[in-house]
């Protein structure tokens, strides 16, 4: 049977702000107050998808979520009118009313952990949204996750999902943005790689160890082919958040700074003992140094194994961000790897500037998840991209979005009229009833 690599990328949602919510990452507190370009950061978005899919690689991706989430905010004691609740949360609490006007379900890398079949003991594909717990703005969409990816796989055949941890920070979950699978082929039984963090002198840790435990016991995953690895101190106080802005695995290729983890010889030899194929590229901190590859998002980089026959067959290509191109030394670093003897052999940079400047990278807009021909032709279909469908979503994109959003613009109520008009035209465009919270 032959498997696929899809990447499901978060379609931003047209709320996309800069209201400094994050603590520990760098470039959510640099820009927070910032104007940003909604209509913009989408396009971008969806050019990245399009670049993707270009290169014979297959693409879906995940709806944006309904903001502001008027749910949260009657649970939080606003009532009324839905006019009358912005009015009044922009009054009384307006840092409340940012938190529930993020567009961050946009990093789908944060939705959730996915266990392809082949490596799990029922051969099912797993599915275990993230709760996302660190962060009042990314808890609120673990609920909505779920239904969204239950939706999109809801095949009991082939589909398994579990609903986002229990016990909020004592299972501190952030998905896949922690999280990296290695295998010689995309069908193979893989080994799965879960990085957890211990609060920094700085900055508190968001994945807990013992939530990646409970999301391979959920997984039913083999105890033999699953690696846990400590995230080094020195990198989540440099504002690696998530694990996935130092390193990335794919294939037999994990790519990472080498302070990406806590005891790096005993990490490395725990994985290449699962993963004995394992290729470690690393950058040394004299090349690059921590503050560069996190200002840069170096490491954040997609890396993808392109198709056999068109030029591929095993080779790889990461797709960065132009900013790593803009710092002359990871630049250099890029290039140096293209030269050596090793899979890694073409390198695109691309504009995401407007997620970017959140902390959000093109590794962050997308959730891999490697499906059979079976598996994926049981999927919901409106998910998969093809050119029509891409040129549909940015039409809708086009005639929703607005072009300039400031922080203060989010107490005006015609921003939430909107953005629930633009998301009625969606859920009619996908075929998705009444899906979300204000539709019920
Ligand atoms: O969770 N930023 C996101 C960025 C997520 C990046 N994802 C990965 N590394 N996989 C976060 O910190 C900022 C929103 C704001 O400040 O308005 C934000 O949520």
């Amino acid at each position: 049977m032959s498997y696929a690599e899809y990447n499901f990328d978060g379609l931003i949602g047209p709320t996309h702000n800069y209201a400094g919510l994050s603590f520990g990452n760098l470039a959510s507190a640099k820009n927070a107050g910032a104007a940003s370009n909604p209509k913009e950061a989408a396009l971008q978005g969806l050019a990245k998808m399009r670049e993707a899919m270009g290169l014979g690689l297959k693409q879906g991706f995940l709806p944006p979520q309904d903001r502001p989430h008027l749910k949260t905010l009657r649970a939080l004691g606003f009532s009324g009118t839905d006019t009358q609740i912005i009015e009044n949360a922009a009054r009384i609490a307006p840092e409340l009313l940012a938190n529930c006007y993020a567009a961050s379900p946009m990093w789908t890398a944060n939705a959730g952990t996915v266990a392809p079949s082949p490596d799990t003991l029922d051969r099912k594909v797993h599915f275990t949204a993230a709760n996302l717990a660190a962060n009042f703005h990314r808890s609120i969409e673990a609920e909505t996750t779920a239904r969204v990816l239950a939706h999109i796989f809801s095949d009991e055949k082939y589909f398994a999902h579990h609903p986002p941890l229990p016990g909020a920070m004592h299972f501190g979950d952030e998905g896949a943005a922690n999280h990296g699978r290695l295998c010689e082929n995309h069908g193979d039984k893989g080994v799965h790689l879960f990085v957890f963090g211990e609060d920094g002198e700085k900055f508190p840790a968001r994945q807990k160890l013992r939530a990646s435990e409970a999301v391979a016991r959920n997984h039913l995953l083999d105890p033999v082919k699953t690696v846990f690895v400590k995230q080094s101190g020195a990198a989540l106080d440099a504002g690696a958040f998530h694990n996935d802005v130092v390193g990335v695995a794919n294939g037999t290729v994990l790519f990472l700074h080498e302070k990406s983890f806590a005891d790096k010889e005993t990490a490395y030899r725990d994985i290449r003992e699962a993963a004995p194929f394992v290729e470690i590229i690393e950058a040394s901190a004299k090349d690059v140094s921590l503050e560069d590859c996190i200002g840069s998002y170096l490491f954040n980089s997609q890396l993808l194994t392109l198709p056999a026959g068109d030029g591929g067959g095993g080779e790889m290509a990461l797709l960065l961000p132009n900013e790593a191109q803009e710092n002359p030394r990871v630049k250099a670093f890029v290039d140096e790897t293209l030269a050596k003897n090793n899979p890694i052999n073409r390198a695109i940079y691309k504009d995401v500037r407007e997620s970017m400047r959140n902390g959000g990278g093109p590794a962050c807009l997308r959730l891999r998840v490697v499906l059979s021909q079976e598996e994926a032709a049981a999927a919901d279909g409106h998910f998969l991209l093809d050119e029509a469908k891409i040129s549909k979503l940015e039409d809708w994109v086009n005639a929703h979005y607005r072009d300039r959003l400031s922080p203060d613009d989010l107490a005006d109520p015609a921003l939430m009229e909107e953005s629930f008009a633009a998301m009625e035209a969606l859920t009619d465009l996908l075929s998705m009833g009444a899906f979300y919270d204000f539709q019920r």
